[in-house]
């Protein structure tokens, strides 16, 4: 069985290859291919053509390996899984806001051991290996630590549904007056990231779908971020949460009796 770092510099080079033909190819205004939850949950040609060319890469070195991918769904079986976000960030990739990544993560016997999320429009590639730390431009990432709730940068974000839009609303009520303030970037796969960069303390979602957050994941925790879900839950649909151990709690306790995996 190849390694990791194995794993991890395949996943690096594939990603940036389907970066760069994101980039080149990149519509002023990429036109809408499908809606897929609800009108505004939108998927892109490229969108397709980026799980494509990820799928015929993993493909052509691996044969053997299973794919999860956003828009492809689940192949192949096997003890190696490469779970794929192929656009994370699609309104923002529609719009032209420069927030949108391909997310790759390379699963053995379940648990996720590489991870890379290539944030494309601002060329930066943040990597992790399990147990070797996570990466950003030869740099190694720390989270932030000791920061208090009332002091904390939190990122989030919103679902599709409108149903669904209206209990994340009604979360946040709750949630804003109790911490220095919220960022909403438009990608979960970003904000992990940037949990793990220290551009803000912690991160918390309802939705977010195992692409969107199994490389992100792994880098914020190789940051040393604690990522996972409510009442000691891994990090699942239910909910995506992740910010410095203390953070994490502190976060955690607000949110837990507000119920906010429920669906209106
Ligand atoms: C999106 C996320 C975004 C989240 C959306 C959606 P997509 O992924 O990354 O942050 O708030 O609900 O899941 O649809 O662009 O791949």
């Amino acid at each position: 069985m190849d390694s990791g770092v194995t794993f991890g510099r395949l996943a690096e080079e594939i990603a940036r290859e389907a970066g760069e033909m994101l980039l080149a190819k990149r519509p002023a205004r990429p036109e809408v291919l499908v809606t897929k939850s609800s009108p505004t949950d939108v998927v892109t040609a490229l969108d397709q053509a980026s799980e494509e060319l990820i799928r015929a890469r993993i493909k052509a070195a691996r044969p053997d390996d299973a794919i999860l991918g956003e828009e492809g769904g689940s192949t192949g079986g096997g003890r190696v899984r490469w779970i794929v976000d192929p656009i994370d960030g699609t309104v923002n990739f529609l719009y032209g806001v420069p927030e949108w990544a391909v997310s790759i993560a390379v699963e053995v016997d379940g648990e996720v051991i590489a991870g890379v999320v290539n944030v494309v429009p601002r060329g930066e590639i943040f990597t992790a290996v399990k147990g070797e730390g996570a990466w950003l431009a030869g740099e190694r990432l720390r989270c932030n630590t000791g920061v208090p709730l009332d002091r904390a940068l939190i990122a989030t974000g919103f679902g599709y549904e409108s149903r669904r839009r209206a209990v994340q609303a009604e979360v946040l009520a709750h949630v804003l007056p109790r911490v220095r303030d919220i960022r909403r970037g438009g990608s979960a796969a970003s904000d992990l990231c940037s949990v793990a960069a220290g551009r803000v303390d912690g991160y918390y979602e309802r939705g977010p779908q195992y692409w969107d957050y199994g490389a992100g994941g792994l880098i914020a925790a190789e940051a040393g971020a604690r990522v996972g879900g409510l009442n000691g839950k891994p990090c699942n649909p239910g909910l995506t949460l992740c910010a410095a151990p203390g953070l994490f709690e502190e976060l955690h306790d607000l949110l837990a009796p507000l119920d906010p995996e429920r669906d209106g």
